[in-house]
């Protein structure tokens, strides 16, 4: 994007996030050691997960002995629901998160004093990514909760010394009031909240020359290069992306720097793997393929070979903001959010990659699969841009024939696509709600 840069990435802790291959290896084998041996001596599910493998802590050494241990599934989490995979006593539990997920059941993840000092590490490093200081104002609109976006960008803002504003999520009006009259350099949403946020301003009677902010930190969701440059465009910001997940720790597991081209994984305390989630191998750097993390610094609910469904792809080398560690591509979806559609495998963020591809239509677009005689029938509704009223026939024509060719060239697969009035498409405060399958 032509647009100025008004933020500056400092590395937070250059002591981790800048050493050598083979001294960030030696780190990880002596803390990978500790953690297993703290697990198979703790955590009953582990021992018995090793003894069934025939592993005891000894056998694991080094890094390159992470390939032997057993994979962690959610299923794993629930079936010891709810404190089963403690590691730890319960009495040195200082703060309980859990999500829900789709099945009903929760996924309960419990933090020491040390687990949430890390959390916080990560995401303070996270956050000097998107330029925040202790001179900044951080507006935090995730959920605060059970679930994890808003106390840790809240505790990562504080860490810093930032003034911290807990705005949690919902009143839109409210929120932009806020960001506003407080002055807040940088804001924590979900990306789709975001471009809420951005839209409304002007429908507020709101000016954005107005408000202070210069960057902010979205995640929790998948979202497109194309969504960030529109993000960019509506806030005046620069827009990174924050990676993390209830069951490793919240936001901080990953991070974008200001070249936004990857985010940094937090490797000294989360190590990550790419496997194919079919054969459940280790892949090379470079292949895309599900990402597997394994926490080594973690003491409460430490986590071994943890699958997050999550399919990206890994690169190393050094970047040139000059941090070291290895870097994981944007999400392309989970394995368990991938349609099949007429036999194709089709993600969400690949058609939003196509939608925002057309001049004249917005970023909010929800997709209905359906079976009509015993065929996959694929419908996009897609908000027409706000500036463009919905009665220029030939217009409108004219982006529907767009967008179709879009989408069929992107995805392989045709979809009717219906534009509909801004503002017709329920907005989420925290993760967007994309896809509607109502086949059986
Ligand atoms: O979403 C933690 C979080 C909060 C991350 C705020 C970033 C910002 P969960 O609710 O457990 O935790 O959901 C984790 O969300 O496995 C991914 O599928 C997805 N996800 C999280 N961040 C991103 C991102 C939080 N930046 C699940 N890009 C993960 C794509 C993301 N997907």
């Amino acid at each position: 994007m032509a647009r100025q840069s008004k933020v500056k990435d400092y590395i937070y802790q250059p002591e981790y996030e800048c050493l050598s291959r083979s001294e960030m290896e030696a780190l990880q084998s002596e803390r990978l050691r500790k953690t297993v041996k703290h697990v198979y001596e703790n955590c009953k599910p582990y021992r018995a997960k090793m003894d069934e493998a025939k592993l005891t802590p000894a056998d694991i050494r080094s890094v390159s002995d992470l390939c032997k241990l057993p994979f962690t599934v959610k299923h794993d989490l629930r079936e010891a629901y709810p404190f089963g995979f403690y590691s730890a006593p319960q009495r040195d539990m200082v703060e309980i998160h859990a999500s829900s997920g789709t099945t009903g059941k929760l996924t309960v993840v419990g933090y020491t004093q040390n687990d949430i000092d890390v959390w916080a590490e990560v995401a303070a490093r996270s956050l000097a990514m998107a330029g925040v200081t202790k001179d900044s104002i951080v507006h935090v609109a995730y959920g605060y909760g059970l679930f994890t976006g808003g106390l840790g960008a809240h505790y990562g803002a504080q860490k810093i010394g930032a003034s911290t504003v807990p705005a949690s999520a919902g009143n839109t009006i409210r929120q932009l009031t806020l960001l506003r009259d407080f002055g807040a350099t940088h804001l924590c949403c979900t990306p789709s909240y975001a471009i809420y946020l951005g839209t409304e301003i002007q429908k507020a009677g709101m000016n954005i020359e107005d408000f202070s902010l210069v960057g902010g930190a979205f995640g929790a969701e998948p979202w497109t290069y194309q969504m960030r440059d529109e993000l960019e465009r509506l806030l005046h910001i620069d827009a990174l992306d924050i990676y993390g997940l209830s069951e490793i720790s919240g936001p901080g597991v990953a991070m974008e720097c200001m070249q936004k081209n990857g985010s940094h994984v937090q490797e000294d305390h989360f190590i990550p793997e790419i496997i194919d989630p079919v054969t459940l191998e280790p892949l090379p750097f470079g292949s895309e393929g599900e990402l597997v993390f394994t926490t080594i610094t973690k003491t409460g609910q430490p986590l071994i070979r943890y699958r997050t469904r999550d399919l990206c792809t890994l690169t190393a080398g050094k970047c040139a903001c000059g941090r070291t560690t290895v870097k994981m591509s944007k999400v392309k979806g989970r394995s368990d959010d991938m349609l099949i559609i007429r036999g194709v495998n089709v993600f969400p963020s690949q058609i939003e990659a196509a939608i925002m591809n057309v001049s004249g239509v917005s970023p909010h677009y929800m997709i209905y699969v359906d079976r009509i005689n015993n065929l996959d029938v694929m419908e996009i509704d897609i908000e027409l841009a706000g500036d463009l009223a919905p009665d220029k026939v030939s217009d409108i024509e004219s982006i529907k024939k767009k967008v179709e060719s879009e989408v069929n060239s992107y995805i392989g697969v045709s979809a009717k696509i219906k534009l509909c009035e801004s503002g017709s498409i329920r907005r989420s405060e925290g993760k967007a709600v994309r896809v509607i399958d109502r086949r059986e």
